[in-house]
């Protein structure tokens, strides 16, 4: 079954809360970034965990090992089940925060290619494709590929094989649900749902993925 991740990308503490009560029953997983962590505090990270949803920090960690590891540390006290990391930073980096993950028996995930356009000036030319291996190499949970670019993700998939793909991309930046969840393990959903009239009916529409 394909997951739902919803991305509470919203800076009102009140609104974050409501929406992802609302979406709750539709949806597998909240993914939270800086926009509101830096704006709520991370104490939201309480006010969500009662919902009994995964809680995933894409925070996107790119330092050296031991700076990844405090801040992995700080996400995991702090009640996270996940983390984001960048593998770019090379794989005695990458691995800190895996380490820290398992050892809190949470998950780290590794961007391979992101979603944006501009991810082509750097990520392309081979670039994602060691980031998987380096992924794999690293033991990581899974990798972060594009939604926007279906036919990278068809390829990152060959490198990853059974480890988790989850993509952000659809809807706003332009991707296609159905064409995506065909191919990955999450798909991650955040204007879209959160920005809607009515956030709930949103994620129920998108839920239809899960079949
Ligand atoms: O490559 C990436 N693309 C991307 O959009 C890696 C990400 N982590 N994200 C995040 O996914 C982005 O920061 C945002 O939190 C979410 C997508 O949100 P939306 O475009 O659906 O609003």
């Amino acid at each position: 079954m394909t997951e739902l991740i919803l991305s509470l990308d919203v800076l009102d503490r009140k609104r974050a809360v409501q929406i992802a009560e609302s979406c709750a029953p539709f949806i597998d997983e909240i993914k939270v970034g800086y926009p509101l962590v830096l704006s709520a505090g991370l104490s939201i990270v309480e006010d969500l965990a009662g919902l009994g949803l995964p809680l995933i920090a894409d925070f996107k960690v790119a330092d050296i090992p031991n700076t990844n590891r405090l801040i992995c540390e700080a996400v995991f006290a702090a009640g996270f089940d996940a983390v984001i990391a960048h593998g770019f930073v090379g794989a005695d980096a990458a691995r800190a925060c895996v380490e820290v993950a398992h050892n809190h028996s949470g998950a780290a995930y590794i961007v391979a290619e992101m979603s944006h356009p501009g991810a082509t000036e750097f990520f392309h030319g081979g670039v994602a494709e060691s980031l998987a291996e380096l992924a794999v190499a690293c033991r990581a949970d899974g990798i972060i590929a594009p939604a926007t670019r279906p036919e990278r993700i068809a390829r990152l998939r060959e490198i990853v094989g059974e480890k988790a793909i989850y993509s952000p991309g659809v809807g706003a930046q332009g991707g296609d649900p159905d064409t995506v969840a065909r191919l990955v393990d999450g798909v991650i959903v955040g204007r879209s749902i959160y920005e809607a009239e009515d956030p709930a009916a949103e994620a129920e529409r998108f839920s239809r993925i899960r079949r």
